[in-house]
């Protein structure tokens, strides 16, 4: 998807979200007990945003699936340099769930979902139960050692099944792991077919995200009709939460990571970075601001050739710290506003899931919503909750895809400079942009 189009659809979705807050509030206010409201919300707005939300379901085991597949295969390509390999996966999973932690530690700390009216929450409940509670139920009261035993499926077609994307993620990281090291015509095969699958699920994306605007109009209006503004004011809590996240890992974390791991001024990084962080501020898809990344990061950054394109591009659909923070919050947030409880176990399986539930995020616009949707069907919690989600997603979107770029470019030059230490990669000559 264009970044212009993306533009035009966050616009939509903003519209969506204006048109189903106000008539929600105008009828919370004038006719909240009004009998036709109840059949406008049972036969219009809840399948719509039913359907939107199915056709997210429908998407996510395929996407994840081949994501982490492809992952762990361009990351094991004897081509692709195992030493850097090694040390892009290692940051990836630590850096990333720095920022999955930041956001957790952040929402349990500021509770932006919590204080909802006990009747209204309750009414939600009610309708979102017959979805939310079931999945639920199957992990009521099961002991840590089961939790550990159920990341392995012992049948991954079941568990593809029953939603359970934890030990979907598991068993692609095998695979991937056995078509890397076992090379023949089919494996080469297969990887391309799930080269294939992924490009799918991409375009499958693409068109489902255009539904977003209606599923957001119609969502809000089921929710704050029967919430009125209180909701607003809690949503407001949520973007704020978010927005500090983001900043801390942007403004203290990053310049951390520079400063200790890569012995760059991070005053200088970020000049030097400035092209690219304003193009993904602008796109909202890391996809779209690859290409300026990689310049950035080669002749800005002084990062050597072979590590700049396969940090970065890896990154770009692998690498993605604000998505993963993001996918953090809004589970939690929605846990908090629809009360539903989430022990530490649960909350720790939660990281683990946005860690790489974050790799099979889509680098284009609204490309984390199918994974967040399962998450959040996993523990329990209504996926309904999205909709409040999606109609402030222009801002978030645009906000944590810098964070996801910044990310890549930082990785490329703690790694490069690290390669160029060790004697295994020269520093690329200096040009008139060098920071
Ligand atoms: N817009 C995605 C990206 O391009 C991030 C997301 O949807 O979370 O990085």
């Amino acid at each position: 998807m264009s970044s212009s189009g993306g533009l035009a659809l966050h616009t939509k979705m903003l519209i969506g979200f204006v048109v189903g807050v106000a008539a929600g509030l105008l009828v919370n206010a004038f006719a909240a007990d009004a009998g036709w409201v109840d059949v406008v919300t049972t036969y219009i707005t809840d399948p719509i945003g039913q359907i939107f939300l199915r056709l997210l379901f429908m998407l996510v085991i395929p996407l994840v699936f081949t994501a982490l597949v492809l992952g762990v295969v361009e990351i094991g390509e004897p081509h692709s340099l195992g030493r850097i390999g090694f040390k892009t996966l290692l940051w990836i999973v630590a850096v990333t769930a720095v920022a999955v932690t930041l956001g957790l530690v952040l929402v349990n700390l500021l509770q932006p979902g919590a204080g909802l009216d006990e009747a209204a929450r309750a009414a939600l409940m009610a309708q979102a139960g017959e979805r939310g509670g079931e999945i639920a139920a199957q992990r009521e009261g099961v002991s840590g050692i089961q939790v550990l035993l159920n990341l392995v499926p012992r049948n991954p077609v079941a568990a593809a099944a029953s939603g359970d994307l934890i030990a979907v993620m598991v068993f692609a990281l095998f695979v991937g792991i056995a078509a890397t090291v076992v090379r023949t015509d089919g494996t080469r095969t297969f990887v391309g077919a799930c080269q294939g699958m992924y490009d799918i699920c991409l375009a499958l994306i693409g068109w489902v995200i255009r539904l977003a605007p209606y599923a957001v109009a119609a969502l809000l209006f089921t929710v704050t009709a029967r919430l009125g503004v209180d909701v607003l004011l809690q949503l407001a809590r949520f973007v704020g939460t978010v927005l500090l996240a983001l900043g801390i890992h942007f403004f203290v974390v990053f310049p951390l990571l520079l400063w200790v791991f890569g012995r760059m001024s991070p005053l200088a990084f970020f000049r030097g970075a400035q092209p690219a962080i304003l193009t993904s501020f602008s796109t909202s898809s890391s996809s779209a601001t690859l290409p300026t990344t990689l310049k950035v990061s080669e002749e800005a950054l002084g990062v050597p050739r072979s590590v700049a394109r396969f940090v970065c591009t890896l990154g770009a659909t692998a690498n993605m710290n604000g998505t993963a923070l993001f996918e953090g919050i809004t589970v939690l947030f929605l846990a908090q506003f629809y009360g539903v409880d989430l022990t530490i176990a649960q909350q720790v399986m939660i990281l683990a899931l946005c860690i790489f539930g974050s790799v099979g995020a889509a680098g284009v616009p609204g490309g984390s919503l199918p994974v967040i949707a399962m998450i959040l069907a996993m523990f329990g919690i209504p996926p309904e909750g999205i909709g409040l989600i999606l109609g402030v997603d222009r801002l978030l979107d645009m906000c944590r895809t810098t964070v996801n770029v910044t990310g890549d470019m930082a990785g490329a030059v703690v790694i490069g400079r690290s390669e160029i230490a060790g004697g295994h990669a020269e520093a690329p000559p200096a040009t008139p942009d060098r920071v």
